[in-house]
């Protein structure tokens, strides 16, 4: 018997957890695919829980949230930058349903449920799957979340934190919404935003009370109405010094009102005109004297700002492509110190908060929201295939057509099966249920779930576009925002470059540990693959081995790496999705329509990286004649 019975699309995409990993054997318990069992109780009380709420939820989405998101997209936020008597009050007027959306996040749970029961290993699931189905009807109030959550992420980690950011961090974590807090992110300014090393000017003078003053630019800031920042400055030090580059950068807490309501010495110099997420208060910030709460060790922000902390080596055999030299990984950015092998691990209360914390979450988000804005155009334009006539057939009845949205149909599913696993692992890894394998995986896949959803949400919002024809071209439909707001997935939080670069940083970081850790795991969901699918499961793992003999082929040509990054990023995701379809539709009773699935991304091109003679000298001046010539 198995509980998980329920194939993915007849769940009304509304509910994606859970299933695939838990089965009930003869003797009525619970056993999870990675071995530990659990009371079958147990686990039905809590899955009909989640089930209950997401049920309830997908309710209210559409019978309130979804009209509350259109409206953010009409009434757009502005500022107010003086009052009728000509003071500089620089207000931020958002409309009445971004306001109802902050106090649906705070009953929703929307981030509270990420650090309820700590041990509760189903919490990310939980949460992740309300901001699936919430996020591509929220006006994009998901992304003020995503720093919320980081925020929360980054305060949790803190060791003995004072009793100003536990109360933050009661507040952003509250279900009340009178004291449910936002949070922003600003580590962007003007002259970076990928190098935030050598982009930040901003600086910190230190007060006698121990506490900063921040003076800077901030060039991009989301979350302009949020309670709180957490953003990076150059310490001055007593001789009128700041150091240079990642060294030099802290993280500083931040709360952006005075006790009197006024801002904490910040302008809001402009809101900016953007392509899309218009929903979106996005300013540019002048903090002119700030008063903030430095929060990391000096010089440790970015560090601190990424994720996971070192707390422990781990020494461990090194197999088919882990005979990598140190000449390798200590020529890659980001390895800069040492050989020995390190384990990336967080653990709850270990060490100073950082913004890693927070890159890894709200990608994370990013991830889950691609997720989100893809399937929801998905299930508009199967609608719309029914209800629209041409030559004299509803579209559905024409086989191009529906072809067009099976393709669609394929890239959605493996994304969230991509994404899903990433939270997955996330929640093992904060309950403290992760395996070393899990963790390195987590640690790889966060920046790919990131680059490759981002992607997959432009090409299908593209396609999606066009399936309504001319009306997804038309404003009023609402059609266009899902184009316009998709690209910014691929921009923010890491371009799709920045982040094929942390790729190769945690392949490095890890001395080649992590992509040992995605090959176990690919071999091993691969081993039990349903014979049906013998030949799609051979061909990932010979894209799997043409992807590791490159990498161990290069493992001393840093230049040859970086310049295939993106392509080895791809490739990865790839394989890595193809893998979690086959196993999904093992465990899911083999469907045809899963096993189609599988075929269908397995003939793409699955690694992207076999013709070597791309990333030769002579290519890269050839790119560059091309480009520049
Ligand atoms: O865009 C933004 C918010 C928008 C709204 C969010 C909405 C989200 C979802 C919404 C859904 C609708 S906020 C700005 C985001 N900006 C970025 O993501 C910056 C992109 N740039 C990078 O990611 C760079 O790689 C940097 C800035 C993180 C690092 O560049 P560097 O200077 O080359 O840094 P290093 O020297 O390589 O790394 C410094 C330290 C190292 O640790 P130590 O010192 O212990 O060796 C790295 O291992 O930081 C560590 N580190 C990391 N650790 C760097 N990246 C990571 C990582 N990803 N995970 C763990
Ligand atoms: P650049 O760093 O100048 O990059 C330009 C191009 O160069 C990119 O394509 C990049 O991939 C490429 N590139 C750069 N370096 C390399 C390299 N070494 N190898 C190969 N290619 C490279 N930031 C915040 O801090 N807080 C916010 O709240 C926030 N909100 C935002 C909201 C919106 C709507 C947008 C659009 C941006 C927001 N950002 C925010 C800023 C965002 O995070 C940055 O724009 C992003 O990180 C890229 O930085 P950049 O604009 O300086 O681009």
């Amino acid at each position: 018997m198995m509980i998980s019975k329920v194939p993915m699309n007849k769940i009304a995409d509304k509910i994606f957890i859970e299933v695939t990993i838990m089965e009930v054997n003869g003797s009525g318990r619970v056993y999870q695919t990675d071995g530990i069992t659990r009371h079958y109780c147990i686990i039905v009380k809590t899955f009909k829980d989640i089930e209950d709420d997401l049920y309830r939820f997908s309710e209210r989405i559409s019978s309130e949230i979804d009209d509350l998101g259109f409206q953010c997209e009409k009434e757009k936020p502005y500022v107010q930058t003086f009052d009728a008597w000509g003071n500089r009050i620089d207000e931020l007027v958002t409309c009445e349903a971004w306001k109802k959306m902050h106090t649906i996040s705070a009953e929703e749970g929307l981030i509270s449920l990420g650090y309820d029961n700590p041990k509760e290993e189903w919490r990310r699931l939980h949460q992740m799957s309300k901001l699936y189905i919430f996020a591509s009807s929220s006006g994009l109030y998901s992304c003020p979340l995503a720093m919320t959550d980081g925020a929360a992420t980054i305060i949790r980690r803190i060791e003995n934190p004072t009793s100003q950011l536990l109360k933050a961090f009661q507040n952003l974590t509250s279900r009340n919404p009178k004291e449910f807090w936002t949070s922003g992110q600003w580590m962007t300014e003007k002259k970076g935003g990928s190098d935030v090393a050598s982009g930040t000017e901003t600086v910190a003078v230190e007060q006698d009370d121990g506490s900063y003053r921040l003076y800077g630019y901030k060039w991009f800031s989301s979350a302009t109405d949020s309670d709180m920042a957490f953003t990076l400055a150059r310490v001055v030090d007593k001789h009128n010094n700041i150091t240079e580059g990642t060294k030099g950068l802290s993280l500083f807490y931040l709360e952006t009102k005075k006790n009197d309501g006024s801002l904490n010495n910040i302008q809001i110099m402009k809101l900016k005109d953007k392509l899309g997420t218009r929903q979106l208060p996005t300013a540019e910030l002048l903090l002119d004297g700030t008063s903030a709460v430095r929060v990391s060790e000096l010089g440790r922000g970015v560090a601190e700002i990424s994720n996971m902390l070192t707390i422990s080596r781990i020494h461990t055999a090194f197999m088919a492509i882990s005979n990598m030299r140190k000449t390798f990984f200590s020529g890659i950015p980001g390895n800069r110190n040492n050989y020995l092998p390190t384990c990336y691990v967080s653990e709850l209360g270990k060490g100073v908060a950082g913004i890693s914390s927070m890159l890894t979450l709200t990608r994370i988000h990013n991830a889950v929201a691609a997720c989100s804005s893809m399937r929801k155009l998905l299930i508009l334009s199967k609608d719309y295939s029914f209800k629209r006539e041409a030559f004299g057939n509803q579209l559905y009845k024409y086989p191009l057509h529906v072809q067009t949205l099976a393709r669609l149909e394929t890239e959605v599913r493996a994304a969230t099966l991509f994404v899903f696993h990433a939270v997955l692992l996330l929640s093992k890894q904060e309950s403290g249920n992760a395996t070393e394998d899990e963790l390195h995986l987590l640690r790889l896949l966060t920046p790919l779930i990131k680059l490759y959803t981002g992607k997959q949400a432009m090409s299908v919002s593209s396609e999606g576009l066009e399936s309504f024809g001319g009306q997804g071209y038309i404003e009023e439909t609402g059609l266009p925002n899902f184009l316009r707001d998709a690209q910014v997935l691929t921009i923010w939080e890491g371009t799709t470059n920045i982040l094929s670069l942390d790729v190769l940083r945690c392949i490095s970081k890890s001395n080649g540990q992590a992509l040992i850790s995605l090959k176990n795991d690919v071999d091993n969901k691969l081993s039990t693959a349903p014979s049906d699918l013998s030949k799609e499961a051979e061909k990932l793992q010979m894209a799997l081995k043409s992807v590791l003999q490159f990498v161990t082929k290069n493992q001393e040509n840093l230049d040859v790496l970086t310049f295939a990054a993106r392509d080895l990023s791809y490739s990865l995701s790839r394989i890595y999705m193809g893998t979690l379809m086959i196993e999904h539709t093992g465990s899911c009773g083999m469907s045809p329509v899963d096993i189609y699935a599988c075929k269908r991304w397995c003939e793409q091109q699955l690694s992207l990286v076999s013709n070597k003679e791309q990333y030769s000298k002579q290519s890269s001046e050839l790119d560059k004649e091309l480009v520049y010539g």
